[in-house]
């Protein structure tokens, strides 16, 4: 029997080369995320399973892998809104993705944004190595309240660090109400009331899924919202913040700060030239690495790969599918 073949887009790939190479039952090849050269190689190489970062696939990629008679679009990762669920649908495609197993890096990445946000870590070590020895005053974080928007499994992991680590008010919203009592993960109080957390929040942090009901879903009449000198970090998606409105508000000095790990644009692109987020000092900025720890990088490749063999073994009640409506 031939070994199938299955394509892993190239950063994924180097993520966790030692898992996808030791794969012997199936042969992982890296090929190049954007959407004209992914197809080409589904094509081919006639495959009918590739594994994806967050790159956008809005077309010839599912009729590439739709002329198979069922394919598979395995997201290395848990946000799938790069995937056209619809489309994909459409053309007999599962796709998946890889729930809980990042939650821990995401947190832990968002817990230093709000650590250097809070002690000024990035315009303290800019200026050390401008040669200047010279102070910022710092705040606290036990104490402040910590609005958690999005109340997922990386939003529990947020909740509980902040709460339990470092003594914490936390206030959670979702539109969901939470399978297990919020107060498990150090949550103080539960909302569905957007307006409620950034009203009584110090600190706001994103943790939306993105899709059509939260695009922008952070825009400046929301900011509006924030109490003066507050702070706000996202490490969900870049779709979810009008990055103009953002920019207004941190120039203004309504807000104190904040630290961004997504943008609207990857990689960055100011949403207006005279809008560059990266010539405000109040700003820390990451390129999209909250997930990319060793930790999660193994555990998001043997994830997608187990979508992949359970799906190539017919076994599709054992998949995390995200392509039903
Ligand atoms: C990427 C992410 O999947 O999980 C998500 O939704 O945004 C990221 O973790 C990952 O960086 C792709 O390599």
């Amino acid at each position: 029997m031939n070994t199938e073949t299955i394509l892993v887009s190239e950063l994924e790939f180097r993520k966790a080369g030692e898992v996808f190479q030791a794969a012997k039952d199936v042969r992982c090849e890296p090929a190049p995320p954007d959407e004209t050269a992914l197809t080409a190689a589904v094509i081919s190489h006639d495959v009918r399973a590739v594994i994806v970062g967050v790159a956008p696939y809005r077309g010839p990629l599912y009729q590439a892998l739709g002329r198979k008679n069922g394919a598979i679009i395995a997201r290395f990762g848990v946000g799938h809104d790069s995937v056209d669920k619809l489309l994909a649908r459409q053309h007999g495609i599962v796709v998946t993705n890889t729930p809980g197993v990042l939650d821990i890096s995401v947190a832990e990445h968002s817990i230093w944004l709000m650590g250097c946000l809070a002690r000024k870590i990035v315009q303290l070590e800019t200026r050390f190595r401008k040669g200047e020895f010279a102070a910022e005053v710092g705040t606290e974080l036990r104490g402040k309240t910590l609005g958690i928007l999005g109340f997922g499994g990386i939003g529990h992991s947020v909740a509980s660090i902040a709460h339990f680590g470092f003594g914490m008010k936390v206030i959670a919203c979702s539109r969901n109400k939470p399978a297990e009592p919020p107060a498990r993960f150090g949550v103080e109080r539960f909302t569905t009331d957007a307006e409620e957390l950034f009203r009584a929040a110090d600190i706001v942090s994103v943790h939306l899924p993105a899709n059509a009901n939260t695009q922008r879903f952070v825009n400046a009449a929301r900011l509006t919202w924030l109490k003066p000198g507050a702070m706000l970090i996202n490490t969900a998606r870049g779709a979810l913040l009008d990055e103009e409105a953002l920019y207004n508000a941190l120039a203004s000095g309504r807000l104190a700060g904040t630290a961004l790990d997504v943008f609207e644009r990857e990689p960055y692109v100011p949403a207006r030239p005279d809008k560059d987020l990266r010539k405000l000092e109040n700003v820390v900025l990451t390129p999209h690495v909250g997930s990319n720890t060793r930790e999660a990088n193994r555990r998001m490749a043997e994830s997608s790969l187990e979508n992949v063999r359970c799906f190539l073994a017919g076994k599709l009640d054992r998949l995390t599918r995200v392509d039903q409506p």
